[in-house]
């Protein structure tokens, strides 16, 4: 019989601890198929965030450090610029990139520090229990926001890949999703890509991934997957952003 897949070697034999239908595990699993197809297993450093990405360490065979709520760019640029034959990445949800870790992300991509973001969208603080998170749908009900997101109380949802594309030191810039399987494979690609661009020493890669969380949204798996086609890509394009050849 023909193999169509075998589980990544760099992922240890634990259980994931995600919810059913949530989008981390998936993006778990392309980190690491992408790390052993590019052969990166012995110069990767993972940075892992506070949230529910945190327990990376128990799942990735490879070098990872915990990193502080939203610090994660900074930790990887430290790493980076210690160790800069690596590559480096960080794991960060929006909370931790867009609402704490706003300052660190930001100018490390205005520095162009050479490291890659996996951002991984899913519009609340899921780790914490859905509280509103920069990225929220305006009238979406999230623990904090009972009645709905309202523009004119808590602003309106953070577009991060359009705010970093206008910094120079960008290089690389995608949004997608993990929601279905076409989806996923270009998801799977725009991972590659952000680690080619590092490797490439081009500037500062982030790959913005919307990500289902049923338990939080309070949605069954299937109606959370077409809710991000249906409501999340409408705010939130898919796409590349940016790219500097
Ligand atoms: C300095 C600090 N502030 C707050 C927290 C509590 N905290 C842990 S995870 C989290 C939110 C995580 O949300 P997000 O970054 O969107 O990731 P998700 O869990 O949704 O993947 C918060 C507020 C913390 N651990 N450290």
């Amino acid at each position: 019989m023909k193999t169509v897949y075998t589980r990544p070697k760099i992922l240890k034999e634990a259980h994931f601890h995600y919810c059913p239908g949530c989008g981390h595990s998936i993006v778990n699993r392309l980190i690491a198929e992408v790390v052993e197809e590019m052969d990166l297993r012995d110069k990767i450093i993972c940075v892992a965030p506070a949230g529910c990405g945190m327990l990376l360490y128990n799942y990735f065979d490879i070098d990872t450090l915990e990193s502080a709520h939203g610090r994660g760019a900074a930790v990887a640029t430290g790493i980076k610029r210690v160790l800069p034959d690596n590559v480096v990445f960080s794991y960060q949800g929006d909370g931790d990139l867009a609402a704490i870790g706003t300052a660190e992300g930001f100018h490390a991509a205005n520095r162009g520090e050479p490291i890659t973001v996996i951002f991984v969208n899913n519009g609340v603080y899921g780790m914490t229990g859905g509280q509103m998170a920069p990225t929220t749908m305006l009238k979406q009900v999230t623990t904090t926001t009972p009645s709905g997101r309202n523009h004119i109380h808590a602003g309106h949802p953070v577009k991060v890949c359009e705010v970093f594309a206008v910094l120079d030191g960008t290089s690389y810039l995608e949004r997608v999703a993990v929601n279905k399987p076409s989806a996923v494979i270009k998801a799977k690609k725009a991972i590659a890509k952000a680690f080619q661009h590092q490797i490439k020493k081009t500037g500062f890669s982030l790959v913005e991934i919307l990500s289902p969380c049923p338990t939080n949204w309070k949605m069954g798996t299937i109606q959370a997957c077409k809710w991000i086609d249906e409501v999340m890509v409408k705010e939130f394009p898919l796409g590349v952003i940016k790219e500097v050849k």
